[in-house]
């Protein structure tokens, strides 16, 4: 991740991955998220917010997660990526089916993609719901603060200081990991 030399790599697009995690170790299910992702052919991690804990929407009756959101280069198209991350859901214990907004070892979602707007049955980029969510506009805040949504044309500040959700708790966890 530090030690790489990006003037040199090849990868020519920006993409953010929200992580979230709660089952098990969900902080070490995070950092190993992360470090997969970086391991990944044709993607490098280039930085990752802070690890928050976070209160569970949707569907409240559940245990908290850990929550960040990562910003990677990569060269990969967006369906790509997201085969590579579901492979990376996979080999951290994830499978198919469950609850939709139920309990997960580990979810990798892409947030967003340069400013792609995509729109099929299998990918929506921008991710349809982070607007409506503090655990990923908060991470994301710290890492990518201007980024503007391409859709609202509103920067990830502004969406979340116009976020109505009741004040959802979302609670700085650790920095380092
Ligand atoms: N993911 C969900 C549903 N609800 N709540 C929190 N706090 N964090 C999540 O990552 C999350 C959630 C489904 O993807
Ligand atoms: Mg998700
Ligand atoms: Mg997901």
């Amino acid at each position: 991740m530090s030690d790489r030399c990006y003037e040199s790599l090849p990868y020519t697009h920006t993409a953010y991955i929200g992580v979230g995690s709660n089952i098990g170790d969900k902080a070490e299910n995070c950092r190993r998220a992360i470090a997969a992702i970086d391991r990944c052919e044709g993607c490098t991690v280039e930085a990752k917010s802070p690890l928050y804990e976070t209160e569970p929407v949707h569907l409240e009756c559940q245990d908290w997660f850990v929550n960040c959101v990562a910003r990677i280069r990569t060269d990969l198209k967006p369906e790509t990526l997201l085969v590579r991350l579901k492979a990376v859901e996979h080999g951290m214990g994830r499978r198919p089916g469950g609850n939709k907004f139920g309990p997960r070892t580990l979810d990798l979602d892409i947030l967003f993609y340069n400013d792609r707007i995509l729109r099929t049955r299998w990918l929506q980029i921008p991710h349809p719901r982070l607007h409506q969510r503090r655990f990923v506009l908060k991470p994301l805040c710290n890492i990518a603060p201007e980024l503007v949504h391409p859709v609202f044309g509103q920067t990830v500040q502004s969406l979340l200081s116009d976020l109505r959700d009741g004040g959802k708790k979302v609670i700085l966890f650790k920095c380092d990991y």
